[in-house]
């Protein structure tokens, strides 16, 4: 096990590593339990750092085989951690350093370092794996071109950047690309190439493979088609080509998030590459084409510019989400992905933000970095990203994203440098921006509104609560883009972009014939929490009359909040008003089906215990489920017909296309759906379970049987269908759990953990499970804490098999502060519980210890 005390690295500690790498050549000898790996590194001093220095490499679970400095023997002092060779022991200018390390990949359960998945070798090294698999700086500000070279019987053998080799049970792969050790990887298996070809803008010729298991290669088209689309999105609106012969990407099962962005070698959890229309949703089509274009577009942001240490990380992953969202926005509908972007923002960044786990953008110290691959510095990293694009302008982006990519091509890149390239390029003052990167929290922007003469004022205050470790919150700058409609609904100012500084500023608008009505913060034009004492009119007006597409969703979006907080907390009957106005928007068929879905789709439980918490109210999740199924079925009842003409008319018909337009309809039939099954008894649910012909509608249709607490003969179906289907009985395990009656959802985790399926080592089936009952808000919130107790026994369990899935799993208890006392008190014991565990892993240890406070 880890140390028992382990010690934050601090951001203020950063100092250069004393030496440069000139040269990396691996040979690695595979063997499931005794693989041999050969490093030869070519060591200089860095001119930085004069003087002498000790050699100190990282190093963990390695067997010293050899080491020898310019061929002579050397003994390093090891402990857990890696080696030191001290100063004396090292030539005073260049030297190589060879060594040989044994290594066990067949007991890595972990998926950290290389590993054996499904009889597959693989590797995962971000952010620090490589030094489970030699002795090595493991830092991303040490950069070097890496030379490998396989030895092993199976058929594929793949590593970074282009074959320069290969014979019998051997090959060899050079990477001129110099790069941090945490984007090498290995992939060694009987794997099936599924090729193609990519013709670059200056017309060289790439090979492209995605390689998978015998019998995958047809579930590879959409994948592969969202591949080239990327490179060519990549080329037209970045400017940035891609620069090896090949480009690989690989299928594994066993991963322990979405994809890994290694030069030239992507690797992906099967679920974002598998699919065909029988097996995948049309949820699942688009995170294959949004994760496969992340993964590609990091080979700029990320791998030729990286991250100078780890505390920058949203230096390449706040820029690479926030490129991936504007791929996505122009392969489908913009108004459509920013609305579902907010939502996850909500859902998980502002939950993390208003949580205990709180922490800047750009945190200031961490024990354990993979604890720290979260939804601010990914989500919020991107927002801040949009920010900064709507106070320069599209024009000044494009200058400044010209200028990063010609500044630090090739180079260990800062924040700093970041906001540099936009001061450069366009001569603003960016240090209380800045503020964005370094402090927690997310703001709350109170507005109120003044009319007189002729001069309409909005006058916002904003105030950032306290996060751990940070009190006081000084103003930011917050572009907030307002438009006014006057009260025909016609625009009277078209949206401008507001920039507010101080803590307290007034906005005027002059010479109106009206008073208008306020159309604020249009497209989500910063991540903050908007106070706005609107009434329910107003609300309806702008659902039926903004013309900025976000702010129409959003003043749905708020109704319905308002409706349900009155349902919940004060046992108000639905509002006849609000259902007319959703009527309304069902029935406008010049709206896109995907947004009318969206307007369609209620509040979740999680996010109106949130609501209900900010307002000072205790949320009870029962009370919270029981109030959204009555709404659901007012609706239902109210919009009966609208509901079933919708549903008739958005029918796929002929061939299925993963297409937006095509997804966008079925999301909508099963919207209206989730509605009727309220009042049909299950009856449209059955009969589209048992004709559907893609994924997305047997789901949909098998969710609605369960939550209406039928579906047993059904789910009995769906697995006999798909039992030899993995990525299928992931969501076999998943839809009976999410959707089960808050009463049962336990037990029926309970059950399902004994399933001979539930392989619970792999990291998809246990979140499929165990994901699946924290995602089931009244069911993993059940007064009785069953569901708390069976959660944190799963991961004590998993915990010394794979810690960070586990410290990642644990997230799902950051809310507990929310809820009444006995609640308090029965999460409270299960934390406690885990933290007294003895040997319990350095990752789990940090985020339960954060989370208990
Ligand atoms: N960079 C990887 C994530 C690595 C996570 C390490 N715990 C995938 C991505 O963000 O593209
Ligand atoms: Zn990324």
């Amino acid at each position: 096990m880890k140390d028992a005390t382990p010690q934050p690295t601090l951001l203020a500690d950063y100092a250069p590593y004393p030496f440069v790498i000139e040269g990396v050549d691996l040979t690695f000898r595979l063997a499931p339990k005794t693989t041999r790996v050969l490093a030869r590194i070519a060591f200089a001093p860095n001119p930085t750092s004069p003087g002498r220095h000790d050699l100190c490499l990282d190093g963990e679970n390695l067997t010293l085989v050899s080491a020898s400095v310019d061929g002579k023997p050397v003994r390093p002092v090891q402990d857990d951690t890696g080696l030191t060779l001290s100063a004396d022991q090292i030539p005073d200018g260049p030297f190589l350093w060879e060594a040989e390390v044994e290594i066990d990949p067949e007991a890595n359960t972990a998926l950290e370092g290389l590993y054996m998945s499904g009889g597959i070798y693989c590797t995962q090294c971000e952010a620090e794996g490589f030094r489970k698999i030699t002795f090595y700086p493991d830092r991303p500000d040490v950069m070097a071109p890496f030379k490998v070279r396989i030895e092993s019987d199976m058929p594929a053998l793949l590593s970074n950047g282009n074959p320069t080799g290969k014979g019998a049970g051997w090959a060899e792969w050079t990477d001129p690309w110099p790069k941090p050790a945490y984007l090498f990887a290995l992939v060694a298996g009987d794997l099936k190439a599924v090729p193609d070809t990519f013709t670059t803008m200056s017309g060289r010729k790439v090979d492209l493979n995605i390689w998978v298991r015998d019998g995958d290669q047809d579930r590879c088209a959409y994948a592969m088609d969202s591949l080239i689309r990327s490179m060519k999105w990549d080329e037209e609106v970045y400017g940035r080509e891609y620069d090896l012969d090949v480009f690989n990407i690989v299928a594994v099962d066993d991963f322990n998030m979405g994809a890994m962005e290694n030069k030239g070698l992507n690797v992906f959890n099967s679920k974002l590459v598998l699919a065909s229309p029988e097996t995948a949703t049309d949820l699942d089509f688009e995170r294959i084409e949004g994760v496969i274009a992340h993964e590609y577009f990091h080979n700029w942001t990320g791998n030729r510019i990286t991250c100078r240490d780890w505390f920058q990380l949203c230096l390449k992953e706040g820029l690479t989400v926030f490129r991936d969202q504007q791929f996505t926005s122009d392969m489908r509908s913009a108004p459509v992905k920013r609305i579902d972007d907010v939502l996850t923002l909500r859902a998980r960044q502002f939950r993390e933000d208003m949580g205990p786990l709180a922490h800047p953008v750009r945190p200031d110290h961490y024990v354990e970095i993979n604890n720290f691959y979260t939804a601010t510095v990914y989500e919020k990293g991107a927002e801040v990203i949009g920010m900064l694009k709507r106070l320069v302008g599209d024009e000044g982006y494009k200058k400044a994203l010209d200028l990063y990519f010609d500044r630090h091509d090739g180079e260990a890149a800062t924040i700093e440098d970041w906001l540099k390239v936009f001061e450069d390029a366009t001569g603003r003052d960016l240090a209380q921006f800045k503020r964005w990167y370094t402090d927690a929290g997310t703001p709350r922007l109170t507005v109120s509104e003044a009319w007189s003469d002729g001069t309409y004022t909005l006058t916002f205050i904003q105030k950032t609560p306290p996060t751990p470790g940070q009190d006081k919150k000084p103003p930011r700058v917050i572009p907030i883009a307002v438009g006014l409609l006057n009260p025909n609904g016609d625009e009277v100012v078209p949206t401008t972009v507001l920039e507010m500084t101080e803590a307290t500023q007034s906005f005027r608008f002059d010479t109106l014939a009206s008073r208008p009505v306020a159309s604020i913060l249009r497209g989500f034009s910063a991540p903050v929490v908007l106070d706005r004492k609107v009434d329910q009119t107003e609300r309806a007006f702008l659902l039926a009359h903004d013309t900025d597409p976000f702010n129409k969703w959003e003043a749905g979006r708020a109704l319905a909040k308002d409706v349900l907080a009155g349902m919940i907390a004060e046992d108000r009957a639905p509002s006849q008003s609000f259902i007319e106005a959703l009527g309304a928007v069902l029935a406008d068929e010049s709206l896109d089906p995907a947004f009318r879905a969206l307007c369609l789709r209620l509040p979740s439980e999680d996010d109106l215990a949130q609501t209900l918490h900010d307002a000072g109210r205790v949320p009870d999740p029962a009370a919270i489920h029981a109030g959204r199924a009555a709404l659901a079925t007012a609706i239902a009842r109210h919009l009966q017909k609208p509901l079933v003409a919708t549903y008739d008319a958005m029918a796929t018909e002929g061939e299925f296309s993963p297409d937006a337009a095509a997804a966008g309809k079925r999301a909508l039939r099963l919207g209206c759906l989730g509605l009727l099954n309220h009042i049909d008894n299950g009856t449209r649910a059955a009969s589209l379970f048992a004709s559907a012909s893609n994924m997305t509608e047997s789901h949909g249709a098998l969710a609605c049987l369960i939550e209406g607490g039928r579906g047993t003969r059904e789910i009995g179906a769906f697995y006999e269908r798909w039992q030899t289907n993995r990525l299928v009985i992931d969501k076999w395990f998943m839809v009976q759990v999410a959707h089960a009656l808050p009463d049962e959802a336990a037990m029926t985790a309970e059950r399902l953990s004994q399933h001979p399926d539930f392989d619970w080592q792999n990291p998809n089936r246990f979140r499929a499970l165990l994901g699946a009952l924290a995602a089931n808000h009244a069911g993993f919130h059940h007064a009785s804490g069953a569901a708390y107790r069976f959660y944190a026994d799963w991961l004590l369990k998993l915990d010394p098999v794979n810690p960070q899935t586990t410290a990642r799993m644990s997230t799902a208890f950051e809310t507990w502060a929310r809820y009444d006392e006995d609640r308090k008190a029965l999460i409270r014991a299960e934390l406690d519980r885990i933290l007294a565990t003895p040997g319990l892993s350095r990752d789990v240890t940090e985020m339960v210890g954060r989370i208990r406070g």
